[in-house]
């Protein structure tokens, strides 16, 4: 058996600080946007709160609790023999409104203290700095990214990092899914703290009555902006940080070879591009930008400044997430929903319990497509199957399905590494069970380690070992040569 994998490559997992974290008020956190997103199911939205309403359930503000388990936690993905371990910052356990000049000691304290054990344990720690996460602070008082302040209050907050966990970090993320602004309801709200003015919002993923497109551009730019001076600061403070953009990816077919289905997919990942590769790791708006801008009834004024520090502060290398692929069709009838991407149906592949097209070679097209286009180092730092686990009699959890669905990611990966693709890493999304993002749920799991914790919050959070636990560890061993 050989592998396909470089020497190297970097095998884990991947979590986001609040939907595993908890520990939502501990050791002087401010409140963050998520802190006010209420539970929900696939067919009941997740709602958005003004302030923590008593009576109502917030899954982040216990979550599986890592804040309190973390040693264990980094202890179970060492033995499943993880190279690097994907994990986010929430800003306000630093910053707990956002707008202070100096951090809270002991929300840096804590990181320090995960970061160190990650050394103990030979894992490389790949940080997301923004995970749908913006302190509500800032939200509240200055209608988060919409307002340039904010590209001052990240940098404090990047420097913080960059400073503090110099020689522990080398690996960044300066946004997650940042191609997430297009999205209405979703976008405005964990995308860009951009919030509702009721008390009471239920959290869509299209569009939405109060959605503001040139308000919401405006803010896109501006995390723009503040993802290039990040890469600059970044490697003026350590010129060993290699940082990268990261994008919500997927891969669009025409439904048909009807030239209006074809030109439909054409300009759904000329919208992807826009975001990750073009801005981030090529240093410009692209040339149709304008018009794709105008057509939401957007203008955007880019000034020369701008533009030049886009130019200069280009990604290292460019991850992204990848769940399913999509359909384009002009015809409306076809349209139906899935994770951050609607679109019609695929007759050829399966869905998830929760909807998603599920769609090995989609990935092996998406990672060819976008490094013929932007030729940088590639990383896959999500991908994965939410599904529902039952728990045997004898405490064992038998998940055939999960270990079908990566594998057969992980095959598709190895043909596109054959094929000349750059790729560093896989770090499989949700590696222990954590909160769900877009429907706040338990029950939608994707670990290789289980949590005993449900829906309304009952469970003791006891972790234990799914069978794709084992499974992944002889991947991992193996570098990706054993697959069976
Ligand atoms: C991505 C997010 C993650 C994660 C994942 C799975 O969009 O970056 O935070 O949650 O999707 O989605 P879900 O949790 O909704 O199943």
């Amino acid at each position: 058996m050989t592998s396909s994998f470089p020497e190297g490559f970097l095998w884990g997992g991947a979590t986001a600080a609040n939907q595993c974290e908890g520990g939502y008020d501990c050791d002087g956190k401010g409140l963050s946007v998520p802190d006010v997103i209420t539970g929900g199911t696939v067919t009941e939205p997740r709602h958005v709160t003004d302030g923590v309403l008593p009576g109502r359930n917030y899954p982040s503000h216990e979550a599986v609790d890592m804040y309190h388990h973390y040693k264990d936690d980094l202890a179970l993905f060492a033995e499943m023999g993880f190279k690097c371990y994907r994990l986010s910052i929430n800003w306000s356990r630093l910053f707990p409104e956002g707008d202070e000049a100096e951090p809270n000691q002991a929300g840096v304290e804590f990181y320090r203290g995960v970061f160190e054990e990650c050394k103990r344990l030979g894992i490389e720690p790949l940080v997301t700095i923004s995970h749908y996460e913006l302190p509500l602070g800032l939200a509240k008082k200055y209608g988060g990214w919409s307002n340039r302040k904010l590209v001052d209050f990240y940098l404090t907050y990047c420097k913080t990092l960059f400073t503090e966990y110099k020689g522990l970090v080398r690996l960044w993320l300066t946004f997650n899914e940042i191609n997430c602004a297009t999205m209405g309801g979703f976008g405005n709200i964990m995308g860009l703290g951009i919030l509702p003015e009721t008390e009471d919002w239920p959290m869509s993923f299209g569009a939405c009555e109060w959605d503001d497109p040139q308000r919401r551009y405006e803010g896109l730019h501006n995390q723009f902006v503040a993802s290039a001076k990040a890469v600059r600061l970044g490697h003026s403070i350590d010129p060993d940080n290699r940082i990268g953009c990261m994008i919500a990816g997927n891969a669009t077919y025409p439904y048909s070879c009807n030239p209006d289905d074809v030109l439909a997919a054409q300009s759904d990942q000329r919208e992807r591009n826009f975001f990750c590769g073009d801005v981030q790791v090529r240093g410009a708006y692209p040339a149709w930008g304008e018009s794709y801008l105008a057509r939401q009834g957007v203008t955007l004024e880019v000034s020369e400044e701008d533009a030049a520090t886009l130019k200069a502060g280009t990604v290292d290398f460019y991850s992204f997430s990848y769940y399913m692929s999509s359909t384009a069709s002009t015809d409306p009838k076809l349209v139906e929903g899935g994770n951050l991407f609607a679109g019609a149906g695929n007759p050829y592949l399966e869905k998830s319990d929760w909807g998603w097209a599920i769609d090995p070679k989609g990935l092996r097209y998406y990672l060819e497509e976008v490094y013929d286009r932007y030729q940088v180092p590639l990383m896959v730092v999500e991908n994965g199957l939410g599904a529902v686990d039952e728990v045997e009699a004898d405490g064992s959890i038998h998940d055939p399905y999960r270990i079908d669905y990566l594998r057969k990611h992980i095959e598709q990966m190895a043909i596109a590494v054959e094929h000349g693709v750059d790729l560093m890493g896989y770090t499989m999304w949700g590696c222990i069970d954590l909160v769900s993002a877009s429907t706040g749920e338990m029950k939608k799991r994707y670990g290789f380690v289980y949590v005993d914790k449900d829906n309304d919050g009952n469970g003791t959070l006891a972790r234990s070992r799914k069978d794709s636990f084992d499974w992944y560890k002889k991947v991992i061993a193996t570098n990706g040569a054993d697959l069976d």
